[in-house]
């Protein structure tokens, strides 16, 4: 593949400062198991422990991500994590618009837009989460819900941001149920999601763009996921928690 597998561990709020650091050093100490494969990693603890684990990974070719972030640079926004912020803390991903924050938080299409839109002006490169739900998914719905879900964060993009956009299609029902889809339409989502792009920015930006799957990735089924052309890598939720998952899982990629 052209473009550069991306394995991203998201740790939702799981993690004390402690234990992600004790994770941080575990994984160091495992570095000749997985130093030398061609992906991106990436680990996005909570807030609070991601300066402190960006430290302890900086001489490694590991980066970490922010799980979300508030619009604004600083000001009185009691409560607010910035992208300048985030960036400033040692971050160069957040992952945006996870179905969680759609969920619990009210996080809307044009909100993640907006937030996409900031993130890659303070130098973060967004990882937008899209994906229908159960019903939706039965009823056949999946590739419009997600182009209804792009569209404002395309509109407020260019062609030149494409290198740095990662999209990750998480089919909700997939999310933290032990259930996947099939590989093949898996695929045939990423396909789509890059279809879609392709026809706004052209062929060029879209083979950019890195497209990848997440929703109960595991040790057991992270093969079948890295085999499709377009599928660039994961996100990944409760298996990356340990390190010996994580390492099996970019054993594989
Ligand atoms: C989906 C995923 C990580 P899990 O939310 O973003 O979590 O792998 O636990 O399904």
């Amino acid at each position: 593949k052209a473009r550069r597998p991306l394995l991203a561990a998201n740790w939702k709020m799981y993690k004390s400062v402690a234990d992600s650091l004790n994770y941080a050093e575990e994984l160091v100490r495992r570095a000749d198991e997985w130093v030398d494969l061609p992906a991106d990693l990436l680990i996005c603890p909570t807030a609070l422990a991601l300066w402190a684990v960006g430290q302890k990974l900086a001489s490694y070719p590991v980066r970490v991500g922010a799980q979300n972030l508030d619009l604004g640079t600083e000001g009185a926004m009691t409560g607010a994590l910035s992208a300048r912020l985030i960036r400033a803390a040692g971050a160069q991903y957040v992952i945006l618009g996870h179905s969680e924050r759609r969920q619990h938080f009210g996080e809307t299409d044009r909100l993640v837009a907006e937030k996409t839109r900031q993130a890659l002006d303070e130098g973060l490169m967004p990882i937008v989460c899209v994906g229908e739900n159960d019903q939706e998914n039965q009823q056949g719905l999946t590739t419009r819900v997600i182009q209804r879900q792009l569209a404002p964060v395309l509109e407020k993009l260019s062609p030149v941001d494409a290198a740095s956009f990662v999209v990750a299609y998480e089919p909700i029902w997939a999310i933290g149920t032990g259930k996947v889809p099939t590989y093949e339409d898996a695929q045939r989502v990423a396909q789509d999601i890059r279809q879609g792009i392709l026809r706004q920015w052209g062929e060029e930006a879209a083979s950019a763009v890195r497209v990848l799957y997440g929703g109960s990735v595991s040790p057991d089924n992270i093969g079948g996921f890295a085999a499709q052309p377009d599928i660039d890598g994961a996100l990944i939720g409760g298996a990356s928690l340990k390190v010996d998952n994580m390492v099996r899982m970019v054993q594989q990629w």
